[in-house]
């Protein structure tokens, strides 16, 4: 698994009959494009490592990670959608536009999850520049898509 890598190498999930029959959302920004596709796939992965079906894990693009709060919602409230995991990159710049989003899609992901009841899972990445972005996607410190997987079926299998 890629997430053998990364700083929560011991960040595991148990592997059950239950887990793979969950049906999961995966909302991409498509904002650093290069970034969120790999956490992407990192997620992809991990979902298919459990065991979870192909057929059972239903992507949707949104145009910037701001957009995930909706895009998270209009997912979470589909009665067969279990979790729902959010995967953006927001890049630190010269003005406080960094600020207003990464506190927006953070306020807005959790009350997703409280008003909907499901896991709603934070994969988004705040980094300072690009190469430590790449970094967590895929690069040296593993692949964030991989964790924001396993927080999703650890989440279900503790409260579904
Ligand atoms: C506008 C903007 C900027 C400057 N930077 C980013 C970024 O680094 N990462 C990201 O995901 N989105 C960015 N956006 C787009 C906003 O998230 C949003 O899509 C627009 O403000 C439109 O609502």
């Amino acid at each position: 698994m890629a997430s053998s890598q990364n700083n929560l190498s011991g960040f595991r999930a148990k592997t059950t009959e239950d887990t793979k029959n969950y049906r999961i959302a995966i909302v991409v920004s498509e904002w650093n494009e290069s970034v969120t596709e790999a956490l992407y796939s990192g997620a992809v992965s991990t979902l298919r490592e459990y065991g979870i079906q192909r057929d059972n894990i239903v992507r949707k693009n949104v145009p910037g990670s701001f957009e995930l709060t909706l895009g998270a919602q209009f997912m979470a409230q589909k009665e067969d959608i279990d979790a729902v995991i959010c995967l953006g990159c927001v890049i630190q710049g010269e003005t406080r536009h960094f600020d207003f989003i990464c506190q927006a899609v953070a306020i807005g992901i959790t009350n997703v999850g409280l008003s909907s009841n499901k896991p709603v899972i934070f994969g988004v990445l705040t980094p300072d520049n690009q190469q430590q972005a790449l970094d967590r996607a895929g690069g040296k410190h593993g692949n964030k898509g991989d964790e924001a997987a396993i927080a999703a079926i650890k989440m279900l299998q503790e409260f579904k």
